[in-house]
């Protein structure tokens, strides 16, 4: 049996709205979702500023990530903050921010493999950018003794990126774009959006 509130919801978190629904203009790289979406219009924008609103959070912490991997990190934002499809991975979280988080959603492997390809050239000082960080200036600073490295000695491989960087939000896997088997965090504009058909399929409690 599909378990029919996994589908088409959003988790209760910083700023996702209560359920899903059009949004005339999503802006840039979210515009994806937006026949049905679980961010506003004001957080797809936010979603491509450096240190928005969001959660203060600077992606230069260690110098200037370079613009190949930043996409990946706003397209990264724009699934999290408005993607309907992500109920079968909603979990209770412990963070005074949120009520509610993903963990493990099965993300393509061509999506997780390109993130990491595009990241090389990208430093950082931290494998886990949901904590420990120094805020006392307002935003993200590394802290004391983390040092600032490539991305490729922070996390050896690209599944150590795609699971260890927001904390188990995903699961590295073997699937393949296309396959209806995995969450793409990327898709072409002009098909609907695959990730319906994926967590339909885990919402029938395939594992
Ligand atoms: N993308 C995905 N895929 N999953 C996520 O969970 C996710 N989360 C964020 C952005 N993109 C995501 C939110 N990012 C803090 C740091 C990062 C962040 C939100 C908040 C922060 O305030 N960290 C504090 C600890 C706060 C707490 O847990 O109570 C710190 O110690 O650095």
């Amino acid at each position: 049996v599909t378990r029919d509130s996994l589908l088409n919801t959003c988790m209760s978190a910083k700023h996702h709205k209560e359920k899903p629904g059009p949004e005339g203009q999503l802006y840039g790289q979210c515009v994806l979702w937006k026949d049905n979406a679980c961010c506003t219009a004001n957080t797809s924008q936010e979603a491509h500023e450096d240190q928005s609103y969001l959660y203060n959070f600077n992606w230069d912490h260690c110098g200037a990530m370079p613009q190949k991997c930043k996409r990946h990190f706003i397209q990264d934002t724009c699934l999290y903050e408005c993607s309907p499809n992500l109920g079968p991975w909603i979990d209770q979280a412990d963070n005074t921010w949120r009520k509610e988080r993903i963990r493990d959603v099965p993300l393509c492997q061509e999506d997780c493999e390109q993130w990491w390809e595009d990241c090389q050239d990208a430093v950082t000082c931290k494998v886990n950018w949901h904590k420990g960080w120094n805020w006392t200036s307002g935003t993200n600073q590394c802290p004391q003794g983390a040092m600032c490295q490539k991305f490729k000695f922070v996390f050896p491989t690209a599944a150590a990126l795609c699971e260890q960087i927001w904390s188990g939000s995903y699961r590295y896997t073997s699937h393949h774009r296309g396959s209806g088997r995995c969450i793409q965090m990327w898709f072409d504009p002009a098909q609907e959006n695959p990730n319906v058909a994926v967590a339909q399929y885990y919402a029938r409690g395939n594992a």
